[in-house]
């Protein structure tokens, strides 16, 4: 069967009609890797949900597709989102497509490059505030609430309906939920869109059983973990640099119905995990992403996984690494330079 976005896979799930025009880039569908290197380290058996091979290279793209056609369906021709930068990429794609006009406003000097130019190529007005996220996003609030600007941020109903077809996904692959799912948390609206969808598979009798949720928040940005707004966030990985979640509540929920929990990991160990993920798995993810895999094997190592030999963890990897090769490079050496010469090269091989 052709893939043609997951509106139209799911569209008896989702609250779209016949008179819903469909803004799409054949977002969704996203493989199901298998990680081995990381069964080793946690007994489990290990997956991640690819999300950087969605169209604008993040899961954002699952929830613009909804929001946009759901802006274009109620007549809406500015739509408006806060960003720390792939919502803004994601949003400034989607209202092209759709012919709306889109205001992103990114916290200045805070998103990283890729992200920057995606919104900007386009033709996005980006606006860079002299704040944070949590500054941006309550402009943006704000100015939806009084002006006629659709709000796009995931305070949108639409995006958390969309980005729930990734719980679908994954219960379709494996014929039912893992038992674990782990996933980055920053303004908390996946881990909050995930566990509404597996619970509406459930009810729907898709599937037979609910996974724990894990969610993990930067050390400097765990609001979350610590029961308190966060003024000042700090953390290496600028997607979820974020202070004061809107979907707190919900989040809290879904970690204390599934009976799992929400963490925090260091920017070291979210740089480890990045690292070892690209090393071993050949997948390439922004920091952000590896937040879910730091916190697994930060849970692994603290024993939180024994006794569930080979039970199936899904780890959400929400971001693709091109997002942000400036992180990636600063760890990395320059290539090495030589002449333009066979013999050079071969002794550098070692042959
Ligand atoms: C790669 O783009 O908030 O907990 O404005 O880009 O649903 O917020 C991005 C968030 C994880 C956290 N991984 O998801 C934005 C924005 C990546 C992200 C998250 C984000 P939520």
């Amino acid at each position: 069967m052709r893939w043609t976005g997951l509106i139209n896979h799911y569209r008896e799930y989702l609250p779209v009609s016949d008179k819903t025009p469909v803004v799409t880039l054949y977002e969704g569908n996203t493989p199901l890797v298998p990680a081995e290197s990381l069964n080793k380290i946690t007994g489990l058996q290990v997956f991640l949900k690819y999300e950087g091979l969605n169209p604008t290279g993040s899961f954002k793209d699952r929830g613009m597709t909804m929001a946009i056609s759901k802006a274009k369906e109620k007549g809406a021709s500015i739509v408006m989102c806060a960003s720390t930068g792939n919502t803004s990429a994601s949003a400034a794609a989607y209202a092209v497509r759709g012919g709306v006009k889109c205001v992103v406003l990114i916290p200045n000097g805070n998103i990283a490059l890729g992200k920057l130019a995606q919104a900007m190529i386009h033709q996005a007005q980006v606006i860079a505030i002299d704040g944070n996220f949590d500054d941006a996003l309550n402009l943006v609030k704000d100015i939806t609430a009084n002006y006629p600007v659709e709000l796009v941020n995931s305070l949108n109903p639409f995006r958390i309906e969309g980005q729930k077809t990734a719980a679908f996904e994954i219960c379709d692959f494996l014929g039912d939920a893992p038992e674990f799912h782990a996933i980055p948390v920053g303004n908390a609206g996946n881990i909050t869109a995930y566990w509404k969808g597996y619970k509406e598979y459930k009810n729907l009798g898709k599937s037979q059983t609910l996974p724990r949720m894990l969610g993990f928040q930067a050390a400097g940005a765990a609001p979350i973990v610590h029961n308190k707004i966060i003024e000042k966030p700090e953390t290496i990985a600028t997607a979820i640099r974020i202070g004061n979640p809107a979907s707190w509540k919900s989040a809290v929920q879904a970690r204390d119905e599934s009976q799992g929990l929400i963490d925090l990991v260091t920017d070291d160990e979210i740089l480890q995990a990045y690292r070892f993920l690209a090393e071993t798995t050949g997948i390439f993810v922004e920091p952000a992403s590896a937040a879910s895999v730091a916190g697994v094997i930060k849970l692994a190592k603290a024993g939180y996984f024994k006794g569930q030999m080979s039970h199936r963890i899904v780890c959400t990897v929400t971001g693709h690494g091109l997002k942000d090769p400036k992180t990636a490079m600063k760890e990395l050496p320059e290539p090495v330079v030589v002449k333009s010469d066979r013999k050079a090269i071969l002794s550098l091989i070692g042959l």
